[in-house]
């Protein structure tokens, strides 16, 4: 996510211009103000530079992580999640370039027993961290029927991910502003190239001009609307393109699986 329309350029270009650069709008926030947004990580696999981040995650509960379960997929992990090596979770660190915050290991990982990795429907995993951070830190999900899910709602998607749609990545934690989408309207964006909403398990926003948007790298961070985790960063056909809107795993679905696990989801 990015600052990369500057005033300047967002006044010269139209925003469909903007869009068809891949200009996955944002800016920098401070994690001091969104506490559980975390990163994922691993050095042995992705190397110093910036932590080793490759996803991001939601802090739901002190020891209690929530992320895309293809973040912790063999082709992304590198390894198979039930032996999760050097798998941290960053906290409090705004700038990955930079050694503050903590960083805590992962003590088990388990993934949505639902989880598609053929159509990415319930693409959620469970982190049980081996330290706990601060439960004040942790954001409630909003289950069905909260009002986080109405359509026009706005919401925030926050990403150490690619700034440029093609691969641009800087180190500063930054969100994006975007708006809840009906199902319906997902689900018909999507059908044009082939379909693949699964209203069950996932949730859509975007940005109605569109050029704020997730991107890879955010994958499994969180989208957060009214106060509450309404979705993790799953997929979409490019990024910041308000014909293909973002798609996130639904919190609805989070919530349900945290309570079927007797872990608190609220
Ligand atoms: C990805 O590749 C990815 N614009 C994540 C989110 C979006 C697109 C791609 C949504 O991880």
């Amino acid at each position: 996510m990015l600052s990369a329309l500057t005033a300047l350029s967002a006044a010269l270009l139209p925003a469909h211009a903007a869009a068809d650069e891949h200009i996955v709008g944002g800016s920098p926030v401070s994690v001091s103000d969104h506490p559980w947004v975390v990163a994922l990580a691993s050095r042995d696999r992705y190397g110093e530079a910036r932590s080793g981040q490759f996803c991001g995650g939601a802090l739901v509960g002190p020891d209690t992580v929530v992320t895309a379960a293809h973040c912790v997929s063999p082709e992304v992990l590198g390894r198979n999640a039930d032996d999760p090596g050097d798998l941290t979770v960053i906290a409090g660190r705004d700038d990955l370039g930079r050694d503050a915050g903590r960083e805590v290991a992962v003590r088990e990982v388990r993934i949505n027993p639902g989880y598609d990795p053929a159509t990415n429907a319930g693409d959620l995993a469970v982190l049980t961290l081996t330290e706990s951070l601060p439960a004040d830190d942790a954001i409630r999900v909003a289950g069905a029927g909260h009002p986080g899910y109405t359509p026009g709602t706005e919401a925030l998607v926050h990403g150490w991910g690619d700034t440029t749609g093609s691969g641009g990545y800087e180190n500063l934690l930054r969100a994006a502003g975007v708006r809840m989408l009906a199902d319906d309207d997902c689900a018909r964006a999507y059908e044009a190239v082939g379909g693949g909403f699964d209203a069950e398990s996932m949730v859509c926003a975007a940005a109605p001009q569109g050029g704020q948007d997730a991107c890879q790298g955010d994958s499994g961070g969180p989208l957060v609307a009214a106060g509450a985790l309404v979705g993790l960063v799953s997929w979409g056909n490019g990024c910041g393109d308000p014909a293909y809107p973002g798609v996130y795993t639904r919190g609805s679905l989070i919530a349900e699986l945290l309570d079927q696990e007797g872990r608190v989801s609220d």
